[in-house]
């Protein structure tokens, strides 16, 4: 019972059967959206990335109820820090580094207040919720299992923040064979000249990584 629905996109048009596609929501995270997280702490104007919800909790409804799978993930690491590489932690100059502890708790930690998924986009029980080491979600987790036993084979991509961890996701799953197509007003970057270089650098070749379009396109294409 192949469906087959058609979203107007860049650099061409996106086909995709609803029971073949998942919508995924990368790192929605207080760490990376609220004011003391780890987003901040690397120097960031956190309320940058704000402009992403109200879309990205539009198309996460709309998709709930078209029935979509949905999977979210959420970057961070173990109390103990041993899936944390030093490097990462060693990087750069934070205000706080990885661990520490914050105003949202301990920075980028799973458990802690701020390692959560803001309450506009709370998972449901029902939805998968993937935990990640690296910007990548694939790397050292069961994602591409758990898409691979639901038949999944497209993916629509939302999150934050879009040269990082929505780009190496795509990157990675471009890889193993999925069509991404990435909404162009559900990602969101601290760093916003970046934020429009990735998008062109994913649609870029004939869609070198996959296709990018804004929601509403998406929307319409479910309706
Ligand atoms: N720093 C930054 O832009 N992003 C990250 O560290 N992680 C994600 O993108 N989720």
């Amino acid at each position: 019972t192949g469906q087959r629905l058609e979203v107007d996109a860049s650099p061409y048009s996106y086909a995709f059967d609803p029971h073949h596609t998942a919508l995924l929501v990368i790192d929605m995270q207080r760490d990376f959206l609220e004011p003391g997280g780890f987003g901040a702490t690397l120097g960031n104007d956190v309320g940058l990335l704000q402009r992403v919800v109200p879309p990205l909790r539009d198309t996460l409804h709309a998709t709930r109820a078209a029935g979509l799978t949905v999977v979210h993930t959420r970057e961070g690491h173990l109390p103990d820090l041993s899936d944390c590489p030093p490097a990462k932690r060693r990087r750069g100059a934070p205000t706080l580094r990885i661990g520490d502890d914050g105003p949202l708790g301990r920075v980028l930690i799973r458990g802690e207040y701020g390692h959560g998924i803001i309450d506009d986009l709370a998972p449901l029980p029902t939805e998968t919720v993937i935990d990640k080491p690296g910007k990548g979600a694939f790397y050292a987790t069961a994602l591409d299992t758990v898409l691979r036993e639901a038949a999944i084979t497209h993916l629509i991509v939302t999150g934050v923040t879009t040269e990082v961890c929505v780009h190496t996701t795509v990157r990675e799953a471009n890889d193993r064979g999925y069509d991404c197509l990435v909404l162009t007003d559900c990602v969101g970057s601290y760093l916003p000249d970046l934020h429009r270089y990735a998008l062109d650098m994913i649609s870029a070749q004939g869609g070198i990584f996959g296709w990018v379009a804004p929601s509403q396109n998406y929307l319409k294409a479910l309706q």
